[in-house]
Parts: structure tokens; sequence; C-alpha cells
């Protein structure tokens, strides 16, 4: 079904056990075509609860956004560390989702590529893991705390890693890769792939009493919203999907002509 442009996308749940409850929105923006995805889903692995959170935010086409978005959880929950070492179970999907990618377009689609912003819950573990400028804010006593650091390329240890790699970084607009790409690591973007990797940095957190909720979104709603600000807008909204549609909404009234997605989880404690 078509929809209408600026309708919003919303949805959510709450986990098995009760321990976390989840919501998310999208906005189509001002423009014509939607590249950003995100996944929000619950299980029960080996007796423990677990969860699977995603913002994946496309260019060059929403190719390579849909398919990490279609294949990244699946490919982490069958891996066979996935519960002895959660963190590097999703390295290795991360990488092994970006090859499978590149296979499948083969030579086409060389400019399509995705961030990945991902929150995996198990048990009483968080692990979030980044590639490219999504990003991921939780809510400690109404503190804001960002869980990872954009990869963008003018971050002087990217910017090093990228010129080692024989790559350049330049000024067009905003610093970019080859004069081309604005983020430093992602899925896809074949041509550019030996300085654009998908390596996710990876942040291990025990969930305490004290967290509230955990943010997840594009730069659509980031470049908007500061990261405390966005706290502060939804701290008592305990509905995660009314909290996800307030802060898309606020993101759209506040002029962001992108893609906007964010993911809320509510920890219940
Ligand atoms: C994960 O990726 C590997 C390599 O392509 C593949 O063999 C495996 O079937 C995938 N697993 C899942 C669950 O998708
Ligand atoms: C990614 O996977 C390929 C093949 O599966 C492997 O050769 C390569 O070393 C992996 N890279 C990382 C950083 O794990
Ligand atoms: C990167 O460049 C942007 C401008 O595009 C600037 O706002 C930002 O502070 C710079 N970041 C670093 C780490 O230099
Ligand atoms: C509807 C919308 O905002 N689409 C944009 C999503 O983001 C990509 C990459 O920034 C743009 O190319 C789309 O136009």
């Amino acid at each position: 079904m078509a929809q209408r442009e600026g309708a919003p996308v919303a949805g959510g749940g709450t986990s098995e056990d009760g321990s976390f409850s989840y919501g998310f929105a999208s906005f189509r923006g001002k423009r014509a075509a939607m590249e950003d995805f995100h996944h929000a889903s619950t299980t029960q692995i080996g007796g423990k609860q677990c969860g699977f959170f995603g913002v994946f935010d496309g260019h060059g086409g929403a190719r390579a956004a849909e398919y990490v978005q279609n294949n990244i959880f699946q490919n982490l929950s069958a891996h066979p560390k996935f519960e002895s070492d959660t963190a590097v179970a999703i390295a290795e999907s991360y990488n092994q989702t970006d090859q499978d990618y590149l296979k499948s377009e083969n030579a086409q689609n060389k400019d399509a590529g995705s961030t990945a912003s991902t929150a995996v819950i198990v048990g009483n573990k968080l692990l979030i893991a980044n590639v490219g400028d999504s990003r991921a804010v939780i809510s400690r006593g109404g503190q804001a705390i960002a869980l990872s650091v954009d990869h963008k390329p003018n971050r002087s240890d990217e910017r090093q890693r990228i010129e080692n790699a024989g790559g350049v970084v330049m000024w067009a607009g905003t610093w970019r890769v080859g004069g081309v790409l604005a983020v430093s690591r992602a899925f896809g973007d074949r041509l550019l792939k030996r300085y654009v990797i998908p390596e996710p940095e990876i942040q291990e957190e025990t969930i305490k009493t004290g967290d509230d909720f955990l943010i997840l979104a594009s730069d659509g709603l980031w470049d908007v919203i500061s990261n405390q600000d966005a706290v502060q807008l939804v701290q008592s909204v305990t509905d995660a999907q009314e909290a996800a549609k307030k802060l898309t909404d606020e993101a759209y009234n506040r002029g962001s002509a992108d893609n906007i997605t964010c993911v809320v989880v509510r920890f219940l404690h």
C-alpha cells in the first residue's frame, strides 16, 4: 500500500518476561524516497530474555539498508557464539552481513550503503554496536549518555585509519571520504570499501536500576534534537511507542528534511 507523504509508521510491544517494552516510529520526511529502516523484536534464547533493535539509514538508494535490516539479526541469533561471547558474535555478524550484501548485489547498486545502530539485550546485558552516524543514547536518572560515537570522516582516529589505508578525507559541503561519503564506516559502498568498513564499535553495559530508557535514531533526528533534549522530551512518556512517535514528530516540526526513524526501549525493572 502506498503511503501518503508525511504519514508516520509506528508500533511496539513488550518482552515476554516483562523486563522491557519498546516502540518505534518512522517519518517519511519532506523528500520522496524512504531510506531509513528499523527492526524491533524479542525472543528467548537459552532461557534468557533477548531483544534485537536497530536503525539502518541508507544512502545511494534503499537496497543496503533494507538488506541489513532483513539479515543481520537472523545471522546474529544463529551465531554459534551468540550466548558465550555476544560481542564477538555481533562483530562477525556485521562483517558477514556486509560480505553477503556485496555478494548479492554483485555489480549493481555500487553507491548504496547503510549505517547500523543496534542494541542487543541478553538477560541483563545490553550491547550497543554502531557503524556510521545513527546514534544510541541512554537515559540514566534523566541524564543523557551517548553509547556510540558517530563515525564521521573528520573524527581524528577515523581520518587516520582512512589515510593509513590510502584514502583521503575531503571537504565537499561537509567532510567526506574521497570527497563523496559523509560517514567513515558503512555497510555496502563497494567503491569505497577499503576505507569504509563495516566493523562496529561495541559498548557492553549491565542494565541497572536507574537506567530509564534507550533511544536509537537516525541523523534525521540527531541533527535537530540534542541527546539531552531527546531524553527530556520523553522522560515522562511511559508508553515506548508514544515516546518514539513524539521524538520523530518533534524532529519533523523542528524542520528536519531527512529521513527520521527512532526506536525507544524502556527498562521496566
Ligand atoms: C549467516 O551468514 C552465513 C554466511 O553467509 C550463512 O552461511 C549463514 O547461513 C547465515 N546465518 C543466518 C541465520 O542467516
Ligand atoms: C570478515 O569476514 C571475512 C570472510 O568471512 C574474513 O576474511 C575477514 O577477516 C573478516 N574481517 C573481520 C574484520 O573480521
Ligand atoms: C567534523 O566536521 C564538522 C563540520 O562538518 C564539525 O561540526 C565537527 O565538529 C567536526 N568533528 C571533529 C571531530 O573534528
Ligand atoms: C524522505 C527522505 O527524507 N528521503 C531521504 C532519506 O535519506 C536519503 C539519504 O540521506 C535521501 O537521499 C532521501 O531523499
